[in-house]
């Protein structure tokens, strides 16, 4: 039997061609998504020949929901190999214009559900002695910029903590990485993918290669990091 992956936020955009993408190189695939857009994501991966493929509707900031989950895919397919915690949520404004509920929940989903995603499969990766867990972070995970005051901020805190638990399970086995893309067509933060305005920024197949060629790194290898920048955009070094 293959690898297992766990996709969050596979609904759409970066997450749905992530799926795609490791489907394609025979992986299992169980998707999670907090709309009911994932089972559509489900069927076109099925219409595309994939049929070692689950779907949850569950949002990653609850606990039992990603728990069950967890336990699912396991009962399913054996094992969890792979955990993309690609969800995430954007929003672009001054800072006295954020909402402590927009805080919150921007917190909940960006933030709580990467630690509760990562929490969740580390028993599973620690008993087989083997497992990667990729995180779609930022480049504003590493420098801040205007109007981004949250969701930099959660970026900078995913940052933080990847770090931090990837010096903990490294002994076992499991990689952690992270990938830091610019901007990336999708429908990030109310915008629409396709949108020609976007034809220059990267797209959702660029960051799912980079998760593919992290995965499917030989078991002694780590790449911890990956940027992707588009050329337009400008960014510190
Ligand atoms: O965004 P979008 P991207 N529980 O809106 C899901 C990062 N990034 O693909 O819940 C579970 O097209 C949602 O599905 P649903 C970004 O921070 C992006 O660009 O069913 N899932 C959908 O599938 C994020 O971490 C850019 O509506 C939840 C997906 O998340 C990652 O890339 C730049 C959920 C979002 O798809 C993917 O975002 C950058 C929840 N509570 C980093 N809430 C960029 N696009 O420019 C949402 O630096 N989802």
């Amino acid at each position: 039997q293959g690898q297992t992956a766990i996709i969050t936020g596979a609904s759409r955009g970066i997450g749905k061609e992530i799926a795609r993408q490791l489907a394609a190189q025979s992986v299992n695939i169980s998707l999670l998504g907090s709309s009911d857009e994932i089972f559509k994501t489900k069927h076109s991966l099925e219409e595309e020949g994939y049929q070692n493929v689950l779907a949850f509707q569950a949002d990653v900031s609850k606990e039992h929901e990603i728990d069950h989950v967890v336990q699912a895919t396991t009962n399913a397919f054996g094992t969890v190999d792979i955990l993309v915690n690609n969800a995430g949520i954007g929003m672009f404004k001054p800072v006295e214009e954020v909402t402590v509920e927009e805080w919150t929940k921007m917190y909940e989903v960006n933030v709580q559900g990467v630690f509760l995603c990562t929490k969740a499969v580390i028993p599973s990766m620690k008993k087989q002695q083997f497992g990667t867990i990729i995180t779609i972070s930022s480049d504003v995970g590493r420098y801040s910029i205007p109007n981004g005051s949250l969701y930099t901020s959660t970026k900078y805190a995913v940052q933080g903590f990847m770090g931090a638990v990837a010096q903990e399970v490294r002994e076992h086995k499991i990689r952690v990485g992270t990938i830091n893309p610019g901007m990336v067509d999708t429908y990030f933060a109310e915008s629409k993918q396709g949108d020609p305005e976007k034809n220059e920024w990267l797209k959702v197949e660029d960051i799912a290669e980079s998760v593919v060629y992290m995965a499917a790194a030989p078991k002694h290898m780590l790449i911890d990091e990956m940027h992707l920048h588009p050329l337009i955009q400008e960014y510190p070094r």
